[in-house]
């Protein structure tokens, strides 16, 4: 599988497969600008990294086992075509099925920067299908560079409306959760999932003393990760995404969870997601397209 990939999409000296110890394939793009690695499973974006910083940009778990039919912990997940639990169906797997079935690459190329660009599609299955049976093609496309621009594109090929939620769940890494701060969603609602469910309002920059998992809604803003003690900035812009996401799951939740990095990798990571999810899940109308975009810059200071 491999071999094929390389001979069709391969591209040399940036971008090549390789399959690993679990059987899944992976991406390997290392170019003058940035180097990232991708599981074809889920499209799963596992580490990025600017050649401009001594350390990934996005984070990846050292405790995370890829396998076959298993989410990875860390790197950027595509939650689709649901966030959070399945609505009904309490049987369906939390954040979607995206990120844990095979996906397909249909392009590769080279960007006028020297960025290195690849397009996956989410190949339907009878699991899919049992699971979502619309008629809509999946593709998520990736350019990897000095920045990191990801576009989840939903194309509904049937004749009736339906209704997503998604994410691009990233986990960035960080100095430590307590020497980081997020400004841009200063004034913002947002829901607040850490003991029940609140609609909250979120006061001046977000800060970190505990577990912190909110959505917040009606926001398309630009967010930044103030990292005092890696000194830098990473900022995370969207667009076709109105709710976001921050988590850290804090020490009790990460030690339950077990694959975070023992014994405190939760400290290194934080997730600020560009989400569409509850007031703000996407009627995708029948014959049309919506693409969710997100582009990741981290600047030293
Ligand atoms: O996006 C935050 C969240 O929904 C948290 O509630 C936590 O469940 C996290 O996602 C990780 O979910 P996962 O299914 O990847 O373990």
């Amino acid at each position: 599988m491999a071999t094929a990939l390389n001979s069709q999409f391969g591209i040399k000296g940036q971008l090549s497969f390789r399959e690993d110890a679990s059987g899944l394939i992976v991406a390997e793009i290392d170019n003058a600008l940035g180097r990232a690695w991708l599981c074809l499973q889920g499209a799963h974006l596992m580490m990025w990294q600017p050649k401009s910083q001594a350390v990934p940009v996005v984070w990846l778990s050292r405790d995370t086992k890829p396998a076959v039919g298993k989410s990875i912990r860390g790197g950027a997940p595509v939650c689709w075509p649901w966030f959070g639990a399945h609505a009904t169906e309490t049987s369906f797997p939390g954040h979607g099925f995206a990120r844990t079935v095979p996906w397909r690459v249909i392009e590769s190329g080279i960007e006028p920067d020297g960025a290195t660009r690849m397009t996956l599609r989410l190949a339907a299955s009878e699991k899919t299908l049992a699971q979502w049976s619309h008629e809509c093609n999946a593709d998520l496309t990736v350019i990897v560079g000095e920045t990191l621009r990801m576009e989840l594109k939903t194309e509904n090929t049937g004749a009736t409306d339906f209704v997503i939620g998604e994410a691009l769940h990233t986990y960035f890494q960080i100095g430590d959760i307590e020497q980081i701060s997020v400004t841009g969603l200063e004034g913002g609602e947002y829901w607040d999932k850490v003991g029940g469910s609140n609609l909250r309002r979120q006061d001046g920059a977000v800060s970190f003393s505990g577990e912190v998992d909110r959505v917040y809604i009606n926001s398309g803003a630009e967010c930044v990760i103030h990292d005092d003690k890696l000194k830098r900035r990473i900022h995370v812009a969207k667009s076709g995404s109105l709710s976001t996401v921050v988590w850290t799951p804090w020490v009790e939740k990460a030690n339950k969870m077990g694959d975070m990095g023992q014994p405190d990798g939760w400290r290194e990571m934080v997730c600020v997601e560009s989400v569409n999810a509850i007031d703000n899940v996407v009627t995708v109308a029948a014959g049309t397209c919506h693409t969710l975009i997100v582009e990741y810059r981290a600047e030293s200071v």
